[in-house]
């Protein structure tokens, strides 16, 4: 973790304004509607009651959230080729309900710098959803990403689940079907690929269903079928005579040694994060207890769990960032260890976050779009392809966690854009006001997409440091940065 205690101004305060959309909510049942909109109202009241202390958005925090610019939702990770790319939903500034559109991918080879992909997959990647771009999962076969999301059936006004394929990681996506895979009124679908290769499609609020999948990823075989949901599967509730067990929604279904694990937000609400394991894909379930108790000013909480080079970590979310609620959320992440039977420990939520597993190379190029924390600024498309920062302000910054100097860097290089006067990189170790090791000026280029490489030389970079990209200029909009990159030291630089 940072050794220094870190702001942010809230994300919306800096943002050009967003259209706000109406929403339409549709609900499984009565019951579930009922309960849920009593539950947003007092969720909304307890929001910040429930807050911890550490947690509250005035508080001084580490790198947990683990995205500041925008509201992330939803944590859905998948481990491909050396990095964690993280599937989220996204909340709209100011939401007052789940107001979701698109989804967002990120990705890390580190637990802590996170690189901002963008919104590879929207509401109208399908043609036949109106809204509600809710809890999806992404899976890898044969080379090919498979993005499970439940979406709204403008036909029907029901939930539905569809699937969006794409030949990366981090898209483009495209509707594999061109219609709902499956549709029953139930979402939050969760997806896992079997030894055996036969995959499982799980989801459901209020009840729990699942699907085979074929080969193809796209279709299915047989027809939904409903999990026996008990008290002996998923713990018993008290007080909602629909919902007698304590599963609610966000399913999150996978193998570990042999032992099917089924974690979900539990009794709404707020929800908390239980789990259940079973001898086989389909049961029969045995409810295991809690993993997260509630915590974190969100009345809804999701998992999502895998392990990475040699570790496991648990994703969820909270209302942790300024202005953040039960409709404003982020995505968090912590690190545990299973214990030797298989049981899952209690994780609490915290502001530090996972530790950083392994440090970062400044001597290739890094996008700009990788941070561990910020403040101020935000992402955009770039016209060079992948994202940029933009939106810089006076004062703003980028923090990079854990950044390996080595014996020592010479020079810095910045992809810089500006249509204002532009202004300077400042690169600062250890804290926003750290001290200063480069200066890098930025000119007007002619336009906001308008690209040129500055540099500027490096003294007193050395070992292990957390960096600090630091926007200094005058007032306005300064510049947009695409990616940055460090030379080595003459005497330190590797034979040819
Ligand atoms: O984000 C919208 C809904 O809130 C998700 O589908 C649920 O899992 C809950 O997190």
């Amino acid at each position: 973790m940072s050794a220094v205690a870190q702001t942010v101004s809230p994300p919306a305060a800096h943002r050009p304004p967003e259209v706000r959309m109406t929403p339409t909510r549709p609900s499984p049942t009565a019951g579930t509607r009922l309960t849920r909109a009593v539950a947003w109202v007092v969720g909304l009241l307890l929001a910040f009651a429930v807050v911890p202390a550490a947690l509250q958005p005035t508080a001084a925090r580490a790198d947990n959230p683990i995205v500041q610019h925008v509201y992330t939702a939803d944590p859905a990770p998948l481990v491909y080729n050396g990095r964690v790319y993280l599937y989220t939903g996204h909340d709209e500034d100011g939401s007052t309900y789940f107001t979701m559109k698109d989804w967002r991918v990120w990705s890390s080879a580190d637990m802590v710098n996170w690189t901002d992909h963008g919104s590879p997959l929207s509401l109208t990647t399908f043609s036949w959803a109106s809204s509600d771009a809710w809890a999806g999962q992404a899976v890898q076969r044969n080379g090919r990403f498979y993005w499970y999301v439940p979406v709204t059936n403008r036909a029907t006004g029901r939930m539905a689940i569809g699937v969006a394929v794409g030949d990366s990681p981090t898209g483009p996506f495209r509707d594999a079907l061109g219609h709902p895979l499956v549709e029953n009124g139930e979402f939050d679908p969760t997806v896992y690929v079997d030894d055996d290769g036969q995959a499982y499609l799980y989801w459901g609020n209020p009840n729990l269903w699942y699907v085979r999948l074929n080969a193809d990823m796209t279709s299915y075989s047989g027809s939904p079928t409903k999990i026996p949901l008990t008290t002996a599967g998923f713990g018993a509730r008290t007080g909602d005579s629909n919902r007698p067990t304590l599963f609610e929604e966000g399913p999150w279904f996978y193998k570990r040694n042999g032992l099917y694990y089924m974690v979900f937000a539990a009794k709404c609400c707020s929800e908390f994060i239980a789990y259940s394991t079973a001898p086989g894909p389909t049961g029969p379930w045995t409810y295991r207890g809690t993993i997260m108790p509630t915590q974190g000013g969100s009345f809804t909480n999701h998992p999502g769990i895998v392990d990475f080079k040699g570790n496991s970590y648990f994703f969820y979310h909270n209302g942790a960032l300024p202005g953040g609620g039960g409709f404003t959320r982020s995505v968090a992440v912590e690190k545990f260890s299973y214990n030797a039977d298989g049981t899952i420990p209690t994780i609490n939520m915290t502001t530090t976050g996972a530790p950083q597993a392994g440090p970062l190379d400044p001597y290739v190029r890094q996008e700009a779009e990788t941070v561990a924390w910020e403040s101020g600024i935000e992402t955009e498309p770039s016209g060079e392809g992948g994202m940029d920062v933009g939106w810089i302000d006076n004062g703003d910054y980028v923090k990079v966690k854990g950044v390996a100097f080595g014996s020592g860097a010479s020079s810095f290089a910045a992809r810089v854009s500006s249509a204002n006067s532009g202004g300077t990189v400042e690169l600062r170790l250890g804290s926003a006001s750290g001290t200063v090791v480069g200066r890098c000026v930025v000119p007007n280029t002619g336009g906001w997409q308008t690209w040129t490489t500055v540099t500027c030389p490096v003294s007193g970079a050395t070992g292990t440091q957390d960096l600090y990209l630091r926007f200094t200029g005058g007032s306005g909009y300064l510049f947009n940065v695409n990616w940055w990159q460090f030379t080595r030291g003459a005497a330190v630089t590797a034979p040819r």
